[in-house]
């Protein structure tokens, strides 16, 4: 089973993300596997509906930790997938110790991982330009060179597409893949990069 990091700042969608591509893989519940930063890990199945409602919050650190979200690729793949969802990364330290052993951790699978989505609000980018922090995730992936995914959701928010055209211009190596995981557009898209291997945009 591939293990996949779905990583970035804090509220870009990543926890969205995840449980679209599992209700987009004809998934009717989610086995998630919380591991909570003190090393604990909490089980919990919910269907992808109440996990939507649960785990996906404009409140920034929602996800706390790792939450591990498995991913049933189509059966003509037939192959496994293993998302790791998780906490939010910023520039700056936090006040609260558990958040930034959850961010420790993030940074320890980046690392690690067999592959990246890098996760990024089209909307907040500024003169079409990656955040520091996402400037330091695109580059640490490329240095790994792991399948890397880069996508620009919330594509449905105001000034998201003139800020992708700004990237665009700025950036023609990588090919950001665009979504709105509130809308659930984009994410065929996501399931057909995810399915391939050896794919770095
Ligand atoms: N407009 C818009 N909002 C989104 C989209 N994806 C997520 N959100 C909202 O952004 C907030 C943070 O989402 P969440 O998945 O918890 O982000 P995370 O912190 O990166 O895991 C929630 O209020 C979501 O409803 C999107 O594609 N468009
Ligand atoms: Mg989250």
């Amino acid at each position: 089973m591939r293990q996949c990091l779905v990583i970035g700042s804090p509220n870009v969608g990543k926890t969205l993300l995840c449980l679209r591509l599992a209700q987009a893989c004809g998934l009717k519940w989610a086995f998630i596997m919380h591991e909570l930063p003190d090393g604990a890990v909490q089980e919990r199945v919910l269907t992808i509906r109440d996990a939507m409602v649960t785990l996906v919050s404009p409140r920034r650190y929602t996800t706390v930790g790792i939450q591990t979200v498995g991913v049933g690729m189509s059966a003509a793949i037939g192959r496994r997938l293993v998302l790791h969802d998780s906490t939010g990364l910023s520039e700056e330290s936090h006040d609260d110790a558990l958040i930034r052993r959850g961010m420790a951790r993030t940074l320890t699978l980046m690392v690690q991982t067999e592959q990246i989505v890098h996760v990024v609000d089209a909307a907040a980018l500024d003169k079409g330009v990656l955040s520091p922090i996402d400037t330091l995730i695109l580059e640490v992936s490329r240095e790994r060179n792991v399948p890397y995914t880069l996508v620009f959701n919330k594509m449905d928010a105001p000034g998201a597409a003139r800020q992708t055209e700004l990237y665009r211009k700025r950036d023609r190596r990588t090919r950001p893949l665009m979504m709105s995981a509130l809308r659930g557009q984009g994410v065929d898209d996501m399931q057909r990069v995810l399915s391939r291997t050896n794919v770095v945009n």
